[in-house]
């Protein structure tokens, strides 16, 4: 089926998974607008599109700014968020200025633009320690941070503009993506983009706990698959839908499948577990292949090769 919809506005576009979920936007021919304050993103992340696309500089805080930039959409990949679960538990009050009343402003530039379609971006965080695994979107909630609680009440407003006002939402619960362009910088940035950047600097990596502990890791390339899916499909009004890839790995034998990949051999510093780390985090795909026939193409070792190609081109 041919992507429905022609001007498309993406929130948090300059960011890892936002430019990615461009350059298939863009490819399959639509009039991009992005709206990203830069505070986490990069245009540089947009070098391939950016004669392409239209480019607004802007913060989700603010309900005018939203307002043009969607203007004339069809639909909104709404991305644009404090991404860091710490950095939230640090400043809750902007957390929730940005990813509850931001997310909120979004549906309603939506609603008064009479934009049919949104995509959320949620995240596994709203199921915090539940130990029941695969996690399966029936579970209860069970949020421990005020990122999770922000990014479940974005869902519940989703669900909302759709019951109230007939957009078609939905939500996709992203588990641990990683790939090109995630930014290592940071000592809360994703495990995968810190490993890479510590093997090719050829210096140990902090594990935190025993490294038992084990997530679904997932390309950001079927995220982007997972995201057009979300925006066609006909049935998940309302919804919230896991996007992982249904297997996990354990954090030391992901240190050893990039030792091995890097052509490093650097054992591991040990700390003791972050507070608040779950052991184990993996998706139940049924919706996701149910509702909107999506099934990961990349194997973790496909997309962790192409993920080390940028990581050496762009160290
Ligand atoms: C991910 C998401 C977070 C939220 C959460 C939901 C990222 C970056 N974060 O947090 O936004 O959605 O899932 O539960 O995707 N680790 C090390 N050494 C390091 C860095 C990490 O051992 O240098 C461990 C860490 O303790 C954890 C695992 O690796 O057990 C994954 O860490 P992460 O920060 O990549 O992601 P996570 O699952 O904490």
């Amino acid at each position: 089926m041919k992507f429905p919809f022609k001007k498309v506005l993406v929130t948090g576009g300059a960011g890892f998974i936002g430019s990615h979920l461009i350059e298939a936007l863009v490819a399959e021919g639509c009039q991009v607008t992005v709206l990203d304050n830069l505070s986490s993103g990069h245009i540089s992340n947009l070098d391939s599109v950016i004669d392409y696309i239209s480019f607004c500089r802007g913060d989700i805080r603010d309900l005018p700014t939203i307002e043009e930039a969607a203007r004339d959409c069809e639909a909104i990949f709404h991305l644009a968020a404090m991404v860091s679960v710490p950095q939230t538990v640090e400043r809750p009050l902007e957390s929730a200025a940005i990813n509850d009343l931001g997310t909120l402003q979004i549906f309603e530039a939506a609603r008064n633009n009479n934009v049919g379609c949104a995509v959320y971006i949620s995240s596994s965080a709203i199921y915090g320690d539940e130990p029941q695994s695969p996690k399966h979107e029936g579970m209860n909630p069970k949020p421990l941070s005020p990122y999770a609680v922000h990014k479940l009440s974005g869902e519940y407003y989703a669900r909302l503009y759709h019951e109230l006002y007939k957009i078609k939402t939905t939500s996709l619960r992203l588990f641990n993506v990683f790939g090109p362009r995630q930014d290592p910088s940071s000592p809360y940035s994703g495990v995968i983009s810190i490993f890479m950047s510590k093997a090719i600097a050829k210096s140990p990596p902090t594990i935190y706990g025993d490294g038992n502990q084990s997530r679904d890791f997932v390309y950001v390339k079927d995220v982007v698959k997972a995201c057009l899916l979300a925006a066609k499909a006909e049935n998940t009004a309302g919804i919230a839908v896991n996007v992982g890839t249904g297997s996990s790995l354990e954090i030391n034998r992901l240190w050893e499948m990039i030792c091995q990949i890097t052509g490093v051999k650097i054992k591991p510093q040990y700390m003791s577990p972050r507070p608040g780390d779950i052991l184990e985090s993996v998706a139940d795909l049924q919706r996701a292949k149910s509702l909107l026939g999506f099934e990961p193409e990349y194997s973790f070792e496909k997309g962790l090769a192409h993920t080390f190609e940028w990581y050496k081109r762009n160290r």
